[in-house]
């Protein structure tokens, strides 16, 4: 067989270059490929949007690869069981308790949300947003290489009509508004206000309440949405990340339609 190195490059460059390019407009971007962006994004491209996810590492996944200390088991409660079940993830029954393998599930939900239309630009992080007289309108971004190199090079913006921060417990983008914009989120300081210890049940039953805008045209779902409005963490449980991640998809949907 005759291969051409040159022509395998222009694929590349060509292919990657045309998503790109296609994804400088669309309707949701988020920020963060953990559980909570993953399945925001699956629901939203299966509802037909045209929506792009943002993510820093390499890999998919965020916390979840590793279980809980590694153990790469994590837990899911009874309400979020369907979820799972929809992706097609194997679980056990452990009493009250359903126990999925972490890798099963991060690589699942990675590969049904790619299928379902979900468009993943990864080792991308978002250092800023453009923020104008109607709120959030896209994000600016930048090779997660220029920051690790720590070199001075300028970033590229991409319009969407919603941003979903999903980055987990540092809840950046929200960030970047209060440190831009100063105390106007919707939060009951105007800030954020920070994630709270551990309390499973707390953290489990708030998650998907706390999850929606917290400012004009940015919302939140996932760990950000609990370190935004100031409620507990929950360790290795993973239902609130994935009820979480459908409601933020849900109130898009709705809003959009
Ligand atoms: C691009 C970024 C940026 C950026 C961060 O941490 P995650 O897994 O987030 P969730 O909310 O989907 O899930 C949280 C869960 O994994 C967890 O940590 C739990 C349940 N903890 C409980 C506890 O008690 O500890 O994923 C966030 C992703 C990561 O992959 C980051 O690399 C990425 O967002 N990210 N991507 N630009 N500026 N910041």
């Amino acid at each position: 067989m005759v291969l051409d190195d040159i022509k395998i490059s222009k694929a590349i460059i060509e292919g990657y270059m045309n998503d790109l390019l296609d994804y400088t407009e669309m309707d949701v971007a988020i920020g963060g490929g953990g559980p909570a962006g993953l399945t925001a994004g699956y629901y939203l491209a299966k509802a037909g949007f045209k929506v792009a996810l943002f993510e820093r590492k390499l890999s998919m996944g965020g916390g979840m690869w590793g279980g809980g200390m590694m153990f790469n088991k994590i837990v899911v409660q009874e309400e979020s069981k369907r979820i799972l079940d929809e992706f097609g993830i194997k679980t056990t029954e452990y009493e009250e308790y359903f126990v999925a393998d972490s890798i099963e599930s991060v690589s699942t939900l990675c590969s049904r949300a790619c299928q379902a239309g979900l468009k993943v630009f990864n080792l991308i992080e978002i250092e800023d947003l453009m923020i104008k007289d109607k709120g959030v309108e896209g994000l600016v971004l930048n090779w997660s290489a220029v920051e690790i190199a720590g070199l001075h090079v300028d970033p590229l913006t991409v319009r969407s009509k919603a941003v979903i921060d999903a980055t987990g417990h540092p809840c950046e983008v929200v960030k970047i508004v209060q440190e831009k914009t100063g105390p106007e989120l919707y939060t009951s300081t105007g800030k954020i206000m920070g994630e709270k210890s551990m309390w499973a049940e707390k953290a489990e039953n708030t998650v998907t309440n706390n999850t929606g805008e917290v400012y004009p045209g940015l919302y939140v779902t996932g760990m950000a949405a609990n370190a935004v409005h100031g409620s507990p963490r929950m360790g290795p449980i993973f239902g609130g990340m994935l009820l979480s991640g459908e409601k933020v998809a849900q109130m898009l949907i709705e809003k959009f339609k």
